[in-house]
């Protein structure tokens, strides 16, 4: 049966890539897992008929054979899991690529979303300015330690695996600030997955969105 996801029907980010089906589109691309897109309003988010499929009434969401499933971690893990190419054959790697894709989420997501949630939140209080310095240490924290495990490597752990996935999509949150700078093989990180022909293509379907509303 036909995978169907959801997603913006009109995303924020104009079409960068920024919302969280691409994590998912991705996943299934890396797989050649064909989907379809139901595509969604912010009032139809909000509308029993999705709080059914996801409780906080955000996207992505996940339909396959009478599965539902919410949240993009348990997502790219169960495609991963269902699927070979993201997650390696040995016990033990398989293991440590579903801790990246933890930490990803649990560890270094948190902090890049609490400072980007300041700007839009609290960018206009007086107190902002000066909240900011401790919100991108929080950041930097995870970056630095971050770049130091991965060092001269490709990937996180041996091959490409679904941590990376979700290392990178976590990082490109910081393209449009310099965060990233400080640290010379983060950028080169993100390049080599954004090159990737399923990125590409999972890009470029989710870009097709926000191009078809802005003809
Ligand atoms: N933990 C959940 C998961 O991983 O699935 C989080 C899902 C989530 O945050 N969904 C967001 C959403 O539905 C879209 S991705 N928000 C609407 C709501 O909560 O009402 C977050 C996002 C949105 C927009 C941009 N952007 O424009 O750059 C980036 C990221």
């Amino acid at each position: 049966m036909t995978v169907t996801i959801t997603a913006f029907e009109s995303s924020p980010d104009r079409g960068r890539g920024q919302a969280r089906d691409m994590r998912v589109r991705w996943a299934l691309e890396e797989v050649g897992q064909p989907y379809d897109v139901r595509l969604l309003s912010f009032a139809a988010m909000k509308e029993p008929a999705h709080i059914a499929l996801q409780p906080f009434g955000q996207i992505p969401t996940y339909e396959e054979d009478g599965l539902a499933l919410f949240e993009t971690g348990a997502i790219v893990l169960h495609i991963a899991e269902r699927h070979p190419g993201l997650l390696p054959g040995d016990a033990h790697a398989r293991a440590r690529a579903v801790a990246w894709m933890f930490a990803a989420l649990t560890t270094v997501e948190p902090p890049i979303v609490e400072r980007e949630a300041a700007g839009y939140a609290e960018g206009d209080k007086p107190w902002h300015r000066e909240r900011m310095p401790m919100l991108d240490g929080r950041v930097h924290a995870r970056l630095q330690a971050l770049s130091h495990r991965l060092g001269d490597a490709e990937w996180l752990d041996g091959a490409f695996s679904a941590g990376d996935l979700m290392m990178v999509t976590v990082l490109r949150r910081l393209e449009r600030t310099d965060l990233l700078d400080a640290y010379a093989n983060l950028r080169p990180y993100i390049a080599r997955a954004e090159a990737r022909p399923a990125y590409r293509r999972a890009f470029d379907a989710q870009h097709a969105v926000f191009a078809r509303l802005a003809r």
